[in-house]
């Protein structure tokens, strides 16, 4: 049947940034689609909480709190995932965060730090994960990228290098592993209603120019999301690799 090719049953996902926002909505949407999910953010409470909704809805979720900025914890994590016989059959590289200043007033630490959260952080998690599904040639990496990924707006420098880095790093995933049984891609939300948007949604003019400017004329949903991971993260993505796929609204499409 078609649908079994979405079906995510028997896969575990590991979900970095998923205690809330984009990173929720996707585990969760992973979750009603079969998978076993472990929430990652690096607030314990919020990830205990998350996974606890979840769970009261009838999916299998896990707890995993570390900061994806801090190596050794997530190699310990990941040791951890070993010690328990918990297979990361699909990663998705999620978390990050937004610095929104011109880059004349740019500390140079500030450009860095979004960097580490939003690159770097995906490269470490995406090779202490890739070790393991080379071993076992086979596993489905999502990293998630942004409109930023292939276009820039001006005022938020070090999240557009980054984004547009994340876009490379699929692609350098794809270079080395596919030819391990692992496919690994890229999802770019457009303007999407979250909290890290939040400030652009409640200012007047930025909110008139997503939806004058978006073909779709409105924010995207974080739910609007999930048919794309899911295709991502299943089988029906088998010979898909080094891909970005643009989920915003074909604001990427129009001038
Ligand atoms: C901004 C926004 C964007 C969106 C998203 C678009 O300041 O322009 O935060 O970066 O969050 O990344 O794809």
């Amino acid at each position: 049947m078609s649908t079994q090719l979405f079906s995510l049953e028997g896969k575990r996902a590991l979900i970095t940034g998923s205690s809330r926002g984009l990173g929720l909505s996707m585990a969760e949407g992973m979750a009603r689609a079969g998978a076993e999910v472990i929430v990652n953010g690096t607030d314990a409470a919020r990830v205990a909480q998350a996974v606890a909704t979840l769970r009261a809805e009838g999916l299998k979720a896990r707890e995993a709190a570390f900061d994806i900025t801090d190596e050794a914890a997530i190699k310990a994590a990941f040791e951890r995932f070993d010690a328990e016989g918990l297979t990361i059959d699909i990663l998705v590289n999620n978390a990050g965060i937004q610095l929104r200043k011109p880059m004349v007033d740019l500390a140079t630490d500030e450009f860095r730090k979004v960097i580490e959260t939003n690159l770097t952080s995906a490269f470490v998690i995406g090779r202490e994960a890739g070790r393991r599904m080379v071993a076992r040639r086979q596993g489905k990496i999502v990293n998630v990228g942004s409109l930023m990924s292939a276009v820039a707006r001006a005022t938020i420098a070090p999240y557009t290098v980054a984004k547009a880095g994340v876009r490379a790093l699929t692609q350098a995933m794809a270079a080395e592993w596919a030819q391990h049984g692992i496919q690994a891609n890229a999802i770019g939300p457009g303007y999407m209603v979250t909290d890290m948007n939040q400030a652009l949604i409640d200012n007047p003019e930025f909110n008139a120019w997503v939806t004058s400017r978006t073909p779709s004329k409105r924010w995207g949903k974080p739910e609007e999301l999930v048919g794309t991971v899911i295709f991502l993260a299943s089988s029906a993505s088998d010979y898909v690799n080094g891909q970005i796929i643009y989920v915003d609204g074909g604001m990427l499409a129009i001038l």
